[in-house]
C-alpha cells in the first residue's frame, strides 16, 4: 500500500492499458517497421507503431481520466492536471525494429511533481515491472530488492549511448575507461528495462546521459521502491544531463567515478 492514496488507483488505471499498449506493439511490429521515419538524427528511428502505440494510450487514459495531462515522447505534452501521465509508448525503438527482444511500454503517473506510480512492459517478453511510491516495487508478484553489492570493481554496470555521433564519441571515451574499473558493461538499449534490471538486481547499477523524463519516470520508480538510489550528480534529480541508479552502498563510489571520467560532459 503507497503512502499516496491516490498512487494504488493510478496504477490500478495504468496496468491493464499499458498491457494493451504492449500487445498493440507486438501486433504491429512486422508492419511498423516498413513504415520508419527518423527524428533528431538518421539513427534516432521512430515507426508508426510508436505512435499507433501513444495514440491508444492517450485515448485510454482521457476515457478513464479526462482533466489528467500527459506528456509522451511522440507528440508531446498534451493538457495538464494535478495528474500528469508520462509515457514512452516503444522504449528501445532501435531494438523494436531489429527483433531484439528488448523494447518496453513504460507509463508513469506524476501528482505535484512527483512520480507516485509506475509500470514497464517489456512488449516481446510480456514481463511486468510495477511500483508505487512507499508502496514497493514488485515483478510477478515478487517484491524486488536492489543488488547487496558493495564493492564497485565488482559491479555489472548497464549505460547506453546518445543518437548523436559526436555525444557517442565522449560516451564511447568514457566507457573506455570505465571498463578497467567495474565487473563488465550492458548496454541493453531501452533505459526502462535498465532501471527495472537495477530494481530486480540484474543489474548493479546503471547510468546514462540525455535521458527525457519518459525514458526513466516509470523505470526509476521501479529502482527506487526496490532501494536503489536514482538521482542526477552532485544531489540532482535525474534529468536530460544525467540518470545513476545504484543501490546507496556503490552509488557514492560511481557517481565519484562519473564524475572523475566526465560522464556528463561533452556534447
Ligand atoms: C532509448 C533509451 C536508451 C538510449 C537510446 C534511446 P528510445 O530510448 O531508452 O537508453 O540509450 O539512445 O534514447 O529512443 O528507444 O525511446
Amino acid at each position: 500500500m503507497s503512502e499516496f492514496p491516490a498512487a494504488d488507483e493510478l496504477l490500478s488505471i495504468a496496468v491493464p492499458i499499458a498491457r494493451e499498449a504492449a500487445a498493440t506493439a507486438r501486433r504491429m511490429r512486422a508492419e511498423a517497421i516498413t513504415d520508419v521515419s527518423t527524428k533528431s538524427t538518421l539513427t534516432d528511428v521512430v515507426t508508426e507503431a510508436d505512435r499507433a502505440v501513444e495514440r491508444q494510450v492517450v485515448e485510454a487514459l482521457r476515457a478513464a481520466r479526462p482533466a489528467d495531462g500527459v506528456l509522451g515522447e511522440e507528440y508531446g505534452e498534451s493538457s495538464s492536471g494535478a495528474v500528469r501521465w508520462i509515457l514512452d509508448p516503444i522504449d528501445g525503438t532501435v531494438n523494436y525494429l531489429y527483433g531484439i527482444p528488448a523494447y518496453a511500454v513504460s507509463l508513469a503517473a506524476e501528482a505535484d511533481g512527483m512520480v507516485v506510480a509506475g509500470v514497464v512492459i517489456n512488449a516481446a517478453t510480456g514481463d511486468e515491472w510495477t511500483a508505487t511510491r512507499g508502496g514497493g516495487a514488485r515483478r510477478a508478484g515478487r517484491r524486488l530488492r536492489c543488488s547487496s553489492r558493495t564493492d564497485l570493481s565488482q559491479v555489472l554496470l548497464g549505460t547506453g549511448f546518445g543518437y548523436d555521433a559526436k555525444r557517442r564519441a565522449h560516451q564511447g571515451a568514457v566507457v573506455a575507461q570505465l571498463i578497467t574499473r567495474v565487473r563488465d558493461i550492458r548496454r541493453i538499449g531501452a533505459a526502462s528495462l535498465d532501471l527495472c534490471s537495477v530494481g530486480e538486481g540484474v543489474l548493479d547499477a546503471y547510468f546514462e546521459k540525455g535521458l527525457n523524463p519518459w525514458d526513466h519516470a516509470a523505470g526509476g520508480l521501479v529502482a527506487t521502491e526496490a532501494g536503489a538510489i536514482v538521482r542526477g550528480l552532485d544531489g540532482a534529480p535525474p534529468s536530460l544531463d544525467m540518470v545513476v541508479a545504484a543501490p546507496p552502498a556503490i552509488f557514492g563510489p560511481l557517481q565519484d567515478l562519473l564524475v572523475e571520467l566526465d560522464a556528463a560532459g561533452g556534447a
